[in-house]
């Protein structure tokens, strides 16, 4: 596959794309299509600093004007939604929906931001004091790390961006290294917008391309104020000890183990629907995808019915074919892994549907599986991990209370959701004593959620915020000011103190 004239359209020049030492391949057909030079310790820090430097400039411009600048990135998403889309999808192995929807997903970010951009509001508080006034401030943070997955190249790096653009922070963005060329592509349109805005700093932006170790050193370097990662719990817990070392922020967003609850009442051609998108969609590789299925006994047997037939019938292939709705797995590591989950479940008495590899033509080297859907005797140790594959467990429940605690019992808490008709079931689904997790859904499936709330779990997920309501807080400072125009000094908690 070419992608250099791809990139070519999205600003990226060829130069960098062909003499380095890291192989880029597609999952598409696990050729190579570029190899970039990786950067070093030594450019990281030059990054860094830049970054910092960018930083003292842009927290002084007015958030409203930086909104101007998100916005005019939102627009230039918008003019390049196909090529980045299909770049997502080159790299990623996404479907040209998907692909085309975690640009859509960029796009409503930057609205948002810029709608923010003039809403950073802090409190007005009533001071206990006479002639006294209380009240917030939000200031810039500072440098935003941003380490992200494969799984979203683009999209989850637009959530934190545009958020911490508008809040006044800088960004260094480590990408994973199996999808640098969308971040490049990314930050080759950003930097495209510095002919029309003079006080858009070099370093508002810093990319860096390469393994692990640029993430430690993003993690243990005390200019990144906020450190943001997404990825593997494992990676999760192997940085934020190192940023809580140094007393720094950090926003995780984590692996998931996401449940539907399927009840009696459900709609069941309604739920066909959601539980297919959420289980087979990405090729089960998103945080969101949904893994596990917990149905109530009476409806079990005719739900179970209606999914053998789409699992059988869901479409495997390559993802820029328009009639594919499940894509590659990201290489042969999630492939050997799947493969080898499915051998687990099947020692421990699960009845597998599915999962097997699939030849797709003009793609034999890449790793193609049809989406599994696995029968569970019980909710075994197997069924607690997360496998980033399009593995479905079901477990059947009789009582509500049987099924919130089955949903409940894993490690990770991000998304979840409930199909029920049952007003009582869902409140009780929602409620404080009902599901765990960061999100949580009615009559719709764990994945694909939208921009305008906050996303993010508990739990082994990490307990992040990114994206929607309030969580720009994150990226900002808060400083608590009071204002004494009394004349006279009061002091609080009613102490009398001098001479
Ligand atoms: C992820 O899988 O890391 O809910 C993020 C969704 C997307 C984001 C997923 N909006 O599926």
């Amino acid at each position: 596959m070419d992608v250099i004239p791809l990139l070519a359209r999205l600003g990226v020049a060829s130069g960098e794309l062909e003499c380095g030492g890291l192989p880029v391949r597609s999952p598409i057909d696990a050729e190579i299509i570029a190899r970039l030079a990786p950067h070093t310790p030594a450019h990281a820090a030059v990054a860094l600093d830049r970054a910092q430097q960018a930083f003292f400039t842009w927290r002084d411009v007015p958030p409203p004007r930086r909104g101007e600048v998100v916005r005019q990135y939102g627009n230039l998403l918008r003019r390049h939604k196909a090529d980045l889309g299909e770049l997502v999808s080159i790299e990623a192995g996404k479907i040209r929906q998907e692909g085309l929807g975690e640009v859509q997903e960029m796009i409503d970010i930057c609205d948002f931001a810029v709608g923010l951009s003039r809403q950073l509001h802090g409190l007005t508080i009533a001071s206990e004091r006479p002639g006294h006034r209380m009240m917030e401030q939000w200031h810039p943070a500072g440098v935003v790390g941003v380490v992200s997955a494969f799984n979203f190249p683009a999209a989850v790096w637009a959530w934190n961006a545009a958020l911490a653009w508008v809040c006044g922070d800088s960004v260094v963005w480590k990408p994973s290294p199996r999808t640098p060329l969308t971040a490049l592509a990314c930050a080759a349109l950003f930097d495209s917008l510095r002919s029309e805005f003079d006080e858009l700093p070099q370093g508002l932006l810093e990319v860096l391309v390469g393994g692990n170790e640029l993430a430690t050193l993003l993690a243990d370097d005390r200019r990144v104020t906020v450190l943001s990662a997404t990825g593997s719990t494992a990676m999760g817990k192997a940085l934020a000890p190192r940023v809580a070392a140094r007393l720094g922020r950090s926003i995780l967003e984590l692996g998931g183990n996401n449940a539907a609850i399927v009840c009696p009442s459900a709609d069941l051609t309604l739920a066909e629907r959601a539980i297919l998108f959420a289980a087979a969609g990405t090729a089960g590789q998103r945080c969101t995808s949904l893994r596990r299925l917990i149905v109530h006994e009476s409806i079990a047997d005719a739900l179970l019915e209606r999914l053998r037939t789409v699992w059988g019938r869901v479409t495997v292939g390559n993802p820029l074919d328009p009639a594919t709705l499940v894509g590659p797995l990201i290489d042969a590591a999630a492939g050997a892994k799947m493969d080898r989950t499915l051998a687990q479940a099947r020692a421990s008495g699960g009845t597998v549907q599915g999962g097997e590899a699939v030849g797709v033509p003009g793609c034999e080297g890449a790793c193609y599986r049809r989406p599994a859907l696995v029968e569970m005797p019980e909710q075994t140790a197997l069924v607690k991990e997360e496998t980033f594959a399009p593995i479905l467990y079901v477990l059947r429940y009789r009582t509500l209370d049987e099924a919130i605690a089955l949903h409940n019992d894993v490690p990770q808490g991000l998304a979840s959701s409930i199909f029920t008709r049952d007003l009582t079931e869902s409140e009780r689904f929602l409620s404080a004593t009902g599901s765990d997790c960061g999100i949580a859904n009615v009559n719709i499936g764990p994945s694909g959620a939208e921009i305008g709330g906050a996303f993010g779990g508990e739990k082994d997920t990490g307990g992040g915020r990114e994206s929607g309501s309030d969580a720009w807080k994150a990226y900002m400072r808060r400083a608590t000011c009071t204002i004494n125009y009394s004349g006279a000094l009061p002091l609080a908690q009613g102490i009398r103190f001098g001479l």
